[in-house]
């Protein structure tokens, strides 16, 4: 193929830019915060991110759905998206699509839609990048990002998650000292906040030393050149599905990426190749 028979944009949106395409978004949704601290210390809180009557029906959700889950239901409940209406609509978010565009570029895919449910006594989870299988040193645009509503809100004595301000910028793991020794500060949410981390930043989260839960949807989306931690493709061919999902979820899936639509006797489809190069850059 030519770049005569066919437009590939050459240009790309550098980390930590915002896109003029996305920039209106931004404006509108008042995140600017939120991307300047996503620049500046790897993390941020989306406040209001969410009505907090969704946060109630996602809570539900998650303690329903994790009594499925083999060989404990402990383990939380798995491959959420596409499972549940109130999933794919917290999972669809204005503000969360547009952090995830901004910090993974367009075209960004569901990685992996996890409920965890954290009680008294609960352990906490030790520092770590979210894009653990990702040799050091990372690159320069981040890969993939985390978002965690917390049901019922979290607070330090809850168990809540720990993050280590700027550690992203060191673009690697922390070391068994760093992960011991490190400074966090713990994130304190109310019910309908997100808190959000991009896939360098160092984080893990403290026990739990009071009564009650910790109910919270991690969700994870990924860069599109990336390997997806989850497979939620099946869901494109769910048409009945597809038809009633909210806007944006066919995005999450993958579709239209020419990934994979070469055959045995055709090359690849030629307006998604075009298309998908062009998202990458963004
Ligand atoms: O449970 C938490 O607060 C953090 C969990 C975590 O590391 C993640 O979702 O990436
Ligand atoms: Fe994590």
């Amino acid at each position: 193929m030519t770049e005569e028979s066919l437009h590939i944009e050459s240009s790309s949106v550098g980390p930590f830019e915002v896109s003029d395409e996305l920039r209106p978004r931004i404006d509108e949704l008042e995140l600017w915060d939120v991307v300047n601290q996503m620049r500046d210390e790897g993390y941020a809180v989306i406040r209001n991110a969410a009505p907090p009557e969704l946060m109630s029906d996602l809570r539900e959700v998650i303690h329903s759905l994790a009594k499925l889950t083999r060989p404990d239901p402990a383990r939380g409940a798995v491959k959420l998206l596409g499972r549940d209406r109130t999933v794919d609509l917290v999972a669809t978010l204005p503000k969360v699509m547009a952090v995830a565009e901004y910090s993974i570029g367009k075209g960004f895919r569901a990685g992996r839609f996890h409920g965890s449910i954290k009680r008294e006594g609960g352990e906490g989870l030790a520092l770590h990048s979210d894009q653990n299988w990702i040799p050091a040193p990372f690159p320069e645009h981040n890969l993939l990002i985390t978002f965690c509503f917390a049901c019922e809100g979290m607070t330090e004595e809850g168990g809540a998650t720990i993050v280590v301000p700027k550690s992203h910028k060191a673009r690697r793991h922390p070391t068994p000292d760093e992960i011991t020794n490190s400074k966090s500060i713990a994130i304190e949410t109310e019910p309908g906040d997100v808190a959000v981390w991009d896939g360098a930043t160092w984080h893990g989260s403290g026990p739990r030393r009071i009564p009650g839960t910790r109910t919270m949807l991690h969700a994870t989306y990924q860069r599109l050149y990336t390997q997806t931690i989850d497979d939620f493709s099946y869901l494109l061919n769910d048409e009945e599905y597809l038809a009633n999902a909210p806007e944006g979820i066919r995005g999450l899936l993958g579709e239209g990426l020419f990934f994979g639509t070469s055959t045995l006797t055709t090359d690849i489809d030629m307006e998604k190749f075009a298309d998908t190069t062009a998202k990458s850059k963004l």
